[in-house]
């Protein structure tokens, strides 16, 4: 069989800063004995690492280089075409028992799994390296902050994983030497990268990952959903915070008040946009600033409001219908030192994709490495094609990233993508209702996960492929949280996808978000008229700020804010079977919470 990743060997100075943790140590050589890779290369972060990992990682067609000149120091990698996003149906959380794990999540018994997984890393790593990534996730001086080691045998994954994290002597210094001290033990081998032999497990109890099978994105960047959302829902729980699959943005009215909110999107619908919005030129003088694009952990500050850090340190973002129209400031974030998955390859060594400002180019070489022009029935670039960039490379990063406590959030919005039913914006009628709406929330499916897409499913907080436990219990975690708030954040939804009856979004989003985004802010702030309705408070179109929104007319605007009882109908059915099978563990306050909205739509 072809090792599609050949042992590298570094030169005195590279990959040798072994840490003196002795339980790192132990666990590298157990995999190892395991694995029985060719080398093992302990990565330190270091500039000097980088540039010789990516010499490497050109020499052996795992990246190409892009034109210096047109995206300076950045790279393009295309991943298999059978390994283009994550993979629920192969995902695992292995708990003691089934009903930890819950019924919206595949579960696996530990012992079972542990053999099964060891039997395939047996000599997985033969011929390879085997590189030790270690790492934290969050600001260095934050209480919340984690470190995790990471075992690969992916170049890409170590170049990704320095991207996305602060990696390397960071956080061999923040574990310390004690024997007490915490981390995730995340191992992952791309093996042959065979959709048969892919496997993302979870052992939440032992704090440790394993992964299989894979090269891509969330199943491999075990810091990400894997350590950030899954293990660290269930830490979160244990340890009484909250780790959301949340954007954070900070939001400065002209007379500089700043507020931050925290939104919870599904994959692929709008949280690295709305993260980097820019606000029309009518809303001069707002100030929109990135805190993160993907993963909120949020605790409870001693003012009894609720703070949330970025554990990231780069955002993985999605590539196709990224323009300078859309989003500037992502484009500007991506015109260096970015690292491509999937996208096609211009004849000038430039990157292309489609949606991307401009004509196409007459000819590319797509993501499959195929010859590609205009007249091709394929896309140039993959749907789920990425982007990893430094979080430093966006114009508008917050100040207070690193902050260790985090920013204090006003509110928290969920949202999904909706062609009808849910109108544009609507705030909740107290932290109940509100934990009420995220958890009815629903979205239609995208290309960041395999399997059909377009089809609508329920998707609490848009936590459903990420929660390390039991879906009510996880409800019943947010319910808590709320009287442990003195000053709690509102709760807001949004929906920039309804369309017409023609197929045509209603809504021009992206940067005519901010109108949105003003009205929550005022509400927060106790202002913003609204009309109160079955399902919370909505705006009257008087309500929002719509000076020089172009394209949406007084009847279009009427449809976005609009309920209609008929869809809300079906809509109130589908929750009362979704909370069924969430049973036993579904929260009765939230079954109440569904009572009284039937009642207000039956008056
Ligand atoms: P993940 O990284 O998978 O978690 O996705 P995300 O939630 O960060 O979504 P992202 O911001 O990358 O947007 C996904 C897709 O939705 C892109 O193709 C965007 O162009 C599109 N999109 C984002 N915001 C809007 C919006 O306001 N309106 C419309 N119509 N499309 C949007
Ligand atoms: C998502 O799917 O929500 C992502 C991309 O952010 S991945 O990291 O691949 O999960
Ligand atoms: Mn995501």
């Amino acid at each position: 069989m072809k090792n599609l990743a050949p042992a590298v060997s570094p030169p005195g100075g590279i990959g040798d800063s072994k840490p003196a943790h002795p339980g790192v140590l132990a666990w590298v050589q157990e995999v190892a004995c395991l694995t029985e890779p060719e080398n093992i290369f302990w990565c330190d972060g270091s500039e000097k690492e980088n540039a010789w990992l990516l010499e490497q990682a050109q020499r052996l067609g795992v990246v190409t280089k892009l034109s210096e000149e047109k995206k300076p120091g950045s790279y393009l990698h295309r991943s298999n075409p059978n390994d283009v996003a994550r993979v629920e149906q192969f995902t695992l959380i292995c708990t003691p028992t089934k009903e930890e794990a819950g019924p919206t999540n595949n579960w696996a018994a530990p012992g079972e799994t542990y053999a099964k997984l060891h039997g395939l890393l047996a000599g997985a790593m033969r011929g390879r390296t085997l590189f030790v990534v270690p790492y934290i996730m969050g600001p260095p001086d934050s209480s919340l902050t984690k470190v995790g080691f990471e075992i690969t045998d992916s170049i890409y994954v170590v170049l990704s994983m320095r991207i996305m994290t602060r990696m390397g002597s960071v956080a061999v210094k923040r574990l310390g030497s004690g024997a007490k001290a915490e981390w995730n033990r995340g191992v992952h081998s791309l093996l042959d990268v065979n959709p048969e032999r892919r496997l993302i497990c979870h052992f939440p109890q032992d704090n440790a990952i394993i992964s299989v099978g894979s090269g891509y994105g969330g199943n491999v960047l075990l810091s990400k959903k894997c350590l950030a959302l899954r293990i660290g829902s269930y830490l979160a729980r244990k340890q009484g915070w909250l780790a959301e699959h949340m954007l954070i943005l900070g939001v400065e009215s002209p007379e500089g008040r700043k507020h931050y909110v925290a939104a919870a999107f599904p994959s692929a619908c709008g949280k690295t946009n709305f993260a980097m919005l820019i606000p029309p030129p009518h809303f001069h003088g707002w100030k929109v600033t990135t805190i993160g694009d993907d993963i909120a952990w949020m605790q409870i500050g001693q003012d009894g409001r609720l703070y949330a850090v970025n554990p990231e340190n780069g955002y993985f973002g999605v590539v196709p219908g990224s323009s300078y129209k859309s989003n500037p400031n992502a484009m500007k974030s991506i015109e260096h030192d970015t690292l491509y998955t999937n996208v096609a390859l211009t004849d000038d060594g430039d990157v292309w994709w489609e949606g991307k400002d401009g004509a196409p180019p007459a000819h590319a070489i797509d993501w499959k490495g195929n010859d590609w022009t205009p007249a091709s029935k394929e896309k140039a670039a993959h749907p789920n094609s990425r982007f990893a960039v430094p979080m430093r490379n966006n114009p508008v990063l917050d100040p207070d990233v690193e902050k260790g406590e985090g920013v204090p959030i006003s509110a928290i919005i969920f949202g999904g993508r909706r062609s009808d039913t849910v109108p544009l914006v609507f705030g909740a009628l107290n932290w109940t209702h509100g934990v009420f709406v995220g958890a009815t929330m629903a979205s239609e499916t995208t290309a960041a996960a395999t399997g059909a897409v377009g089809q609508v499913r329920r998707d609490p907080m848009a936590m459903l492929p990420f929660c390390g436990y039991s879906m009510g219990a996880y409800l019943q975690h947010w319910l808590e949280i709320g009287p442990r708030l003195s000053n709690p954040p509102l709760i807001f939804n949004v929906n920039w996808f309804r369309k017409d009856a023609g197929g045509k979004f209603l809504w021009p989003g992206f940067g005519d978000n901010m109108r949105v985004l003003k009205w929550i802010i005022d509400r927060c702030e106790g202002k913003g008229g609204a009309e109160e309705t079955s399902i919370g408070y909505i705006p009257r179109p008087e309500d929002l700020d719509l000076e020089g929104l172009q394209g949406v007319s007084k009847e279009q605007l009427k449809e976005l804010l609009s309920v209609k009882p008929e869809q809300w109908k079906t809509e109130i059915e589908g929750q009362k079977k979704f909370f069924e099978t969430l049973q036993p563990d579904m929260p009765g306050a939230l079954l109440a919470e569904r009572e009284k909205v039937v009642k207000r739509f039956a008056n």
